[in-house]
């Protein structure tokens, strides 16, 4: 029987309890963990989450052999020897690393100031008390360099808001309506699997699903229609798309005069993207240019989902934007899912100045992109001296990871790393600490997709002596002497400070008190139209005259990519399916799920270089170098090399990718830009 939620489940030996699955991805699904003997033996989908109903991912499915790996660090510890790989480890108090931390950051504030020490965190866990809470207050009362958010969504993120006001799309509960869905640069099975269950139920209903893609992948074969593209040129394909619909008159006049800015410019604008240019830049053939723009111009509700893809690229900002265009050439928004999504989180926004307290930091400090940690590193003048890392993984999940390595084996660079697995990077640290998993903490959490807020309460006492971000802040606030207010609240002064937003109604309803009740609510459903989008015009801006005003054309364009260097062979590293970012790389069981890196390319090149199936390759850039297995075969265009995951260096080879992605950043957000890079391939060795 589920139990329902209470603030004592820890004490409870056996039962099944209500929980939200912690980590970065857009479907944050409802758990119900079973517990036996204290522990967690079991992890299933929760049946009456009214979107994910149920239905987890096998990774999930299998976090248990994560949470109690024997790998788990249980203790702090202090590195003797050298940094990186040679790095060996003894445990100490948590007393001597915290007054460890606190002494050399004195000393660093008082003969270089705070700005000479810099945090740097990601989403590893999404409860965001623990990941822009606690965390902020303290660097912020510091007055440590900030860090620019930037490796995961910026540039699209950043190109929606400026024709579409913020993150605001489409219902995903309302995609089972839809009759043509386009997954555009998402891997979807792999990264928001429900989206997936959605569509076939659309699909069950007459929908038809296209997959835009660089890399026929599951979510490729998935699809009724695959249309290859080649990468970086999408912003091309959706101006294509637009040519037609203007030239045969399938363009919702009503709604765009209504709801649009600049839709006469556009139509003007978009006359040179004849089907004949497009085809040549895309690669996708002039009759697959027109039969995907008929049937989304005689489709209704037709539903895009715009994936990370499209927007990890130089261009990355600017494609997003012309995709974002597209719905309101024929009023899709007006249609019950309809439209598009790239994310959700506005209709989500918590009071982020409440939960943060900017107000407590007194004098402005540099704000450092997380993009180029390497250059931070090793250039900034004057120079980092101390990083703080949490919640991520940089010297696995970062570009240009020869730099970022080469920054952090600085002798004279003191770190520390809290988390919960000896990562890449804390093989780094001068001080390591240990993190609780989600389920042993009080957090909330949004998705960034669906229109639910959860509430996570504690399930299982922390393991060994690992502690929670929040608590580990607080500790240093005090050790640090802080004696503000705001670095002593509770867990739940701080999830009620978040949530009281009179600035987003949506939220009117959610506190936590009554999410103490039941566990997961819905943000309430305030329609996009009519209404006042958040853009300068409060309409849907096709013509962007902020966008001028900061050096963009003001119109959706396509804008190559960025000509950096002539090796063969365009690299996406993407995500692979089992591992959440670098989440499960050290988890043996998951690494076994995934089988071993590979990098998928056309046959012909295969074979122009003497390469099969099973053959080792080695992929070098002038970054760095890697090897992985071929996969010769007709799921990738010629000219294009893709790998799946953020692997470790497994079985002793070289897999880490982000040894050749470059630390360019992308024209919006300071986006990254991990899937421009380009690299040579060559036969290492045979099967
Ligand atoms: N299983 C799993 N799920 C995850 C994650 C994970 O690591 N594993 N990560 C989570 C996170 S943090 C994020 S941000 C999301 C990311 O998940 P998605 O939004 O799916 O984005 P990616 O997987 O980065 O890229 C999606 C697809 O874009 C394609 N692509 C690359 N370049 C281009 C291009 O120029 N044009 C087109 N059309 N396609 C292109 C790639 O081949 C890939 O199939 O997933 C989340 N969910
Ligand atoms: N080549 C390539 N590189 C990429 C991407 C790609 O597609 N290709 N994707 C990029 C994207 S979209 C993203 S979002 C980033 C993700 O980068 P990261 O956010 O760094 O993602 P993770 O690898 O999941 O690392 C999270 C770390 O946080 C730790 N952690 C989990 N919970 C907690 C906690 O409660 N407290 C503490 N202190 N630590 C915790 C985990 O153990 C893990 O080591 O990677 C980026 N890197
Ligand atoms: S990783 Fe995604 S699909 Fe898997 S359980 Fe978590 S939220 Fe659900
Ligand atoms: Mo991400």
């Amino acid at each position: 029987m589920r139990t329902t939620m209470s603030t004592t489940m820890t004490e409870e030996q056996q039962g099944i309890f209500p929980a939200v699955c912690p980590l970065d991805c857009p479907d944050q699904c409802g758990l119900l963990l079973h517990k036996e003997d204290g522990k967690i033996v079991k992890i299933e989908g929760d049946p009456e989450h009214p979107v994910t109903q149920g239905a987890i991912c096998n990774k999930v499915r299998n976090m248990t052999a994560r949470i109690y790996d024997d790998k788990r660090l249980q203790y702090p510890l202090k590195r003797v020897g050298p940094k990186g790989e040679e790095a060996s480890f003894e445990q100490i108090s948590w007393d001597e690393a915290l007054n460890t931390i606190t002494s050399r950051w004195k000393e660093l504030i008082a003969s270089e100031g705070p700005e000479s020490i810099l945090p740097y965190s990601f989403y590893g866990n999404m409860g965001r008390i623990g990941t822009e809470g606690m965390d902020r207050r303290f660097f912020h009362r510091m007055g440590a360099s900030r860090l620019m958010y930037s490796i995961c969504e910026s540039a699209g993120t950043e190109g929606y808001k400026y024709t579409m006001g913020g993150s605001y799309g489409t219902d995903p509960e309302d995609t089972v309506n839809a009759k043509l869905i386009i997954m555009w640069g998402i891997n979807a099975v792999s990264t928001n699997m429900h989206q997936v269950m959605l569509a076939e139920k659309a699909r069950k209903n007459g929908a038809q699903i296209i997959v835009i893609d660089a890399h026929k992948n599951q979510t490729g074969r998935w699809a009724d229609w695959f249309i290859p593209i080649l990468p970086g040129t999408d912003a091309a394909l959706a101006l294509g798309m637009m040519h037609i619909l203007f030239n045969e008159g399938m363009t919702d006049e009503d709604f765009l005069q209504q709801y649009t800015l600049g839709y006469e410019e556009l139509r003007e604008h978009v006359k040179q993207y004849d089907p004949a240019s497009v085809s040549a830049i895309t690669g996708v053939p002039v009759v697959d240019i027109y039969r995907l723009a008929r049937l989304y111009g005689e489709t209704s509700p037709a539903f895009i989902r715009i994936g990370n893809g499209i927007q990890h690229h130089d261009n990355g900002g600017m494609c997003v934007r012309t995709i974002a265009c597209l719905p309101a050439l024929t009023g899709q928004w007006l249609h019950p899912g309809g439209g598009a999504i790239k994310g959700n989180g506005a209709y989500l926004e918590h009071n982020l100045p409440a939960l943060q307290r900017p107000d407590l930091r007194t004098k402005s400090a540099r704000l450092i992109n997380m993009n180029l940690l390497g250059s931070a590193l090793l250039e900034l003048d004057p120079p980092i001296h101390a990083l703080y890392v949490y919640n991520s993984n940089p010297a696995l999940v970062a570009p240009h990871a020869n730099k970022v390595k080469a920054g952090l084996v600085r002798e004279d660079l003191f770190t520390v790393v809290h988390d919960l697995f000896l990562t890449e990077t804390a093989k780094y640290a001068d001080i390591v600490l240990p993190a609780t998993s989600s389920f042993e903490n009080t957090d909330f959490y949004r998705s960034y997709w669906h229109h639910y807020v959860h509430l996570q309460l504690p399930v299982i006492a922390p393991y060994g002596e690992s502690k929670a971000n929040v608590d580990v802040f607080r500790l240093l606030a005090a050790k640090m002497g802080y004696e503000d207010e705001a670095l002593r609240d509770s867990d739940e002064d701080m999830v009620r400070q978040a949530l009281d937003h009179p600035g987003n109604p949506a939220l009117a309803d959610i506190s936590y008190d009554a999410l103490l009740e039941t566990g997961f609510m819905k943000a309430a459903t305030l329609p996009l139209f009519p209404g006042k989008l958040r853009t300068p015009s409060g309409k849907i801006e096709l013509y962007s005259a902020d966008m001028a005003s900061k050096g963009f054309p003001a119109l959706p364009t396509y804008v190559p990519l960025a000509e950096t260097s002539d090796l063969p062979f365009m690299f996406i590293p993407a995500p692979n399916h089992n591992f959440l970012n670098s989440t499960f790389a050290h988890n043996e069981k998951h690494v076994r799920m995934e089988k071993m890196p590979k990098l998928h390319m056309h046959n012909n090149d295969a074979s122009a270089l003497g390469l099969a199936s099973g053959d080792t390759a080695r992929v070098w850039n002038e970054r760095g170098e890697c090897e992985l297995v071929v996969m010769a075969g007709r799921d990738v265009q010629r000219g294009v090399v893709v790998s799946q995951g953020l692997w470790a260096d497994t079985q002793g080879g070289k897999t880490r990718v982000n040894v050749l992605t470059p630390d360019r950043v992308a024209d919006m957000g300071g986006g990254a830009t991990f899937f421009s890079g380009r690299v040579g391939v060559e036969k290492l060795s045979g099967a």
